[in-house]
């Protein structure tokens, strides 16, 4: 009896003892991975502000730094001061006050869209208009909202089409529109903008305006549901035919969700709804490689490649804001594998055989954006090491002495005089948020744009 007694006790005190080291262990590692994300956050932090000191040196009021040569380049023939509107929020998250003052003065000092210019309306809305519509949320300043409503003008004759489909570009002075053959993405990624702008200003014709486009485009989707690449807005006809996620394509579904999201407007769920099935069954690939979107016939629903690429990389995160996180999780592991492949990721492969077709890096952010979202979803430390890696890519490859450069091969690492002002709106933030804490910006309460500009339901 004695023996047994004491045997018991024995084992009591060493599952006692267990279960206190297992604690210690647990606590040990959070509190670890808790400082390394902090150390990672001041990480991200230092690289943004290196490039902001060198646009600042070497491109002030410019609309993007040429990271190699020290010089600028504009998209247009004047500057709209790209850089700084696109990564004035990311300052206002990091929390670097005097570098965010000198950029409100700058945009406030040189921004003027009363320009003789055509202008692509896509790019403008997502950077600029999203840029300034963020800006006057997180900032309060009216003359944000000023500006973005004056942008908002100039673009609203791009919608003056037969089907009410917006034209690729647009005069800021004189609301001529060109181009007509325009795709997905542009006709549907002008929503999350446009509506937010009716909100602020109380002026409903943005709103009905970007709605109109993205119901005229949903209503020329095929009978099985899938959209093509390009469409005629003034015919209406489909131009091209092949149906995927990626560019041209990729952030009309983003724009279905979040329109959704940020506005509570029925109408989005729906054509989310009748959208997503059809990208699941149809374009969908489960492979030896792993889970990918490949591209079909919008028609038939035949498969016509098996491409993926840095742009398709984005679903995982949109899929974890629809609650799809097990289809999230799998094609972040290819995703993952994708960027593993040289190191960092390149711009296309097939998957099949997991061939680069297309070989260079933009300074992307979707890799890192769908880490974020699946980080925040599962808490899953898996997704911050992955962010890790992939950051600290950017630090080997990318980084050049005044900034951060594209690569023209991700196989031999060459660098391009590029940098695009996502970089700083996007990439870093992502990076940033994946590893600030999760205050900096609460999920619940925040949709961001397609360039990550963050915009939350002020209105009632
Ligand atoms: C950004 O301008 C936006 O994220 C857009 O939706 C896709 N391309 C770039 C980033 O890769």
């Amino acid at each position: 009896m004695a023996v047994t007694a004491d045997l018991q006790k024995d084992s009591i005190m060493k599952t006692y003892i267990g279960v206190i080291f297992l604690s210690l262990l647990i606590f040990g590692c959070e509190k670890n991975h808790k400082s390394e994300k902090e150390a990672m956050a001041e990480q991200v932090k230092a690289e943004f502000r290196h490039t902001w000191n060198g646009y600042k040196q070497y491109a002030w009021g410019e609309d993007e730094l040429l990271p190699l040569s020290g010089s600028y380049r504009n998209w247009y023939d004047t500057s709209f001061v790209m850089t700084p509107v696109d990564a004035f929020d990311t300052m206002l998250l990091m929390g670097m006050e005097e570098e965010a003052e000198e950029t409100k003065e700058l945009i406030f000092e040189s921004l003027n869209f009363d320009q003789d210019i055509f202008v692509q309306v896509f790019e403008v809305n997502i950077r600029l208009l999203g840029g300034l519509l963020s800006a006057y949320q997180m900032d309060g300043d009216e003359r944000f909202l000023t500006l973005a409503e004056d942008l908002g003008n100039r673009l609203l004759p791009a919608f003056d089409s037969p089907t009410g489909m917006p034209y690729v570009r647009v005069n800021l002075r004189t609301g001529e529109t060109e181009w007509p053959v325009n795709n997905p993405a542009e006709i549907g990624t002008l929503m999350l903008e446009f509506g937010s702008l009716s909100k602020l200003t109380g002026n409903p014709e943005f709103y009905t305006k970007a709605k109109n486009a993205v119901q005229a485009l949903f209503n020329k989707r095929s009978e099985i549901g899938l959209v093509g690449t390009t469409i005629d807005v003034e015919t209406g006809e489909w131009q091209n035919t092949e149906s995927h996620i990626s560019g041209r394509i990729d952030s009309y579904y983003e724009y279905l969700l979040k329109s959704w999201l940020l506005f509570e407007d029925k109408d989005f769920l729906t054509m989310w709804e009748a959208s997503i099935p059809a990208v699941n069954t149809y374009l969908l690939d489960r492979v030896e490689s792993g889970t990918w979107y490949g591209y079909a016939d919008m028609y038939t629903g035949e498969r016509t490649r098996t491409h993926y690429g840095a742009l398709d990389a984005f679903m995982p995160g949109l899929l974890v804001l629809a609650d799809q996180i097990e289809l999230a999780k799998e094609l972040q592991e290819s995703n993952f594998k994708m960027w593993q492949l040289t190191g960092i990721e390149p711009e296309a492969i097939d998957y099949v055989n997991m061939e680069i077709l297309s070989d260079a890096y933009f300074l992307r952010p979707e890799n890192l954006e769908s880490a974020y979202y699946l980080y925040g979803a599962t808490g899953d430390a898996k997704y911050l090491e992955m962010g890790k890696v992939m950051f600290q890519s950017l630090i080997e490859y990318c980084k050049t002495d005044i900034g951060y450069a594209e690569l023209e091969d991700v196989r031999t690492k060459e660098q391009k005089d590029a940098m695009q002002s996502f970089f700083l709106a996007e990439t870093l933030k992502y990076a940033y948020l994946l590893f600030a804490e999760e205050n900096v910006l609460d999920p619940d309460k925040y949709v961001l744009n397609t360039e990550a500009h963050p915009l939350t339901k002020t209105w009632p």
